[in-house]
């Protein structure tokens, strides 16, 4: 493979102990619900604002070793004039880029749902790496309801996601790899392992087939929860059906698992965090983070938009930080919020 070595240097940058992954990648959407909570507008400015909040947090390092960003953070200037991926990198913070183009209705197949942006990603990676970029990000939408997603559906999820990864480790960028199924629903957690199963055995297969190294990549999937319209389910129970099936189907040769937090609440993210941590000492696998949400809410409600609040959103977003970092080793108490 070409870029080998770069891809080696940038897994052995991402994937260590203690240290996880900051998904600031909000495309406009997104970001402008998460705004909306704060009553702020999402402006381009507001946006660069909120963003250089997060990458120049002194200290951030130490917990955090990569941020997803979005394709429009990656020329924004930090207040210095760094860009936003060199503010990253003055931190030892791995910068990335989210590159897909978000979900669709998978044609002829209702209810299943899949997610576009492969025409002409190789050039688009190309420009991506000239500002910065060493991994990239592509999530995969997985519904639950009686009929969805269909064996047909998660076929076609997986071959998206194969296809991208290939083509990151082709133009030297580490692909992480995000089959997402949600929580929404009244589903249990056995309907919610059974589909999770599913999924990452369709995935891996298409890896498989697409020459992907393993090695190189990072799996970022969802814990395996009761749907949020079901009863809530205690660490220890979510830890042992998370771990049951991520170990009948993620090969030893993946270096790191990096939860998605999928709208769980900041402290319910890190508690199941630990105790997967806990159950999983013998995983083959780091079992880290790559939270969006329960990672930045406590920090944006500190903010509101207001530079005066910044040292206190940067004080927020640290501890939920430091608290996922002793997550990391199994060394979380929920008594610790309070410290
Ligand atoms: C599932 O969402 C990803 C992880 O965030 P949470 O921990 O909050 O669940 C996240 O990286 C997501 O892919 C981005 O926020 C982009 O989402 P959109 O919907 O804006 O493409």
């Amino acid at each position: 493979m070409q870029y080998a070595t770069e891809l080696e240097t940038t897994i052995h940058d991402m994937v260590q102990k203690g240290r996880g992954i900051l998904a600031a990648d909000e495309s406009a959407p997104t970001i402008a619900k998460r705004f909306r909570a704060i009553d702020v507008e999402s402006t381009e400015e507001k946006r660069r604002a909120w963003r250089s909040l997060l990458v120049t947090t002194v200290g951030l390092g130490e917990y955090i070793s990569g941020i997803i960003l979005f394709e429009e953070t990656l020329a924004q200037k930090t207040g210095d004039g760094k860009t936003i991926p060199e503010a990253a990198w003055t931190e030892k913070i791995v910068p990335g880029i989210k590159v897909d183009k978000g979900k669709i209705p998978l044609a002829l197949s209702p209810g299943d749902l899949v997610t576009q942006g492969l025409d002409g990603l190789a050039e688009r990676l190309r420009g991506y790496r000239q500002q910065g970029a060493r991994f990239a990000k592509w999530r995969e939408v997985y519904a639950i309801d009686q009929h969805v997603p269909t064996p047909h559906g998660i076929e076609a999820n997986a071959e998206m996601l194969a296809r991208y990864a290939a083509v990151c480790q082709a133009e030297g960028l580490v692909p992480i790899v995000e089959p997402e199924v949600l929580m929404d629903g009244d589903h249990d957690i056995d309907r919610h392992a059974e589909v999770t199963e599913a999924v990452q055995h369709a995935v891996f297969h298409a890896l498989h087939r697409h020459h992907v190294a393993l090695e190189l990549m990072i799996l970022k999937p969802n814990m395996v929860l009761p749907g949020k319209s079901c009863r809530r389910a205690e660490p220890d129970e979510v830890a042992a059906a998370t771990l049951r099936i991520l170990k009948r189907t993620v090969p030893a040769a993946v270096p790191s698992i990096n939860f998605l937090s999928g709208g769980q609440g900041p402290e319910e993210a890190t508690a199941n965090l630990n105790a997967i941590n806990q159950q999983g000492r013998d995983a083959p696998w780091r079992l880290s983070i790559s939270y969006g949400r329960a990672l930045q809410q406590t920090a944006l409600q500190a903010w509101l938009g207001r530079k005066d609040n910044v040292p206190a959103a940067q004080q927020a977003l640290l501890k939920r930080a430091r608290l996922n970092h002793l997550a990391m080793l199994a060394k979380y108490r929920a008594e610790m919020e309070a410290e």
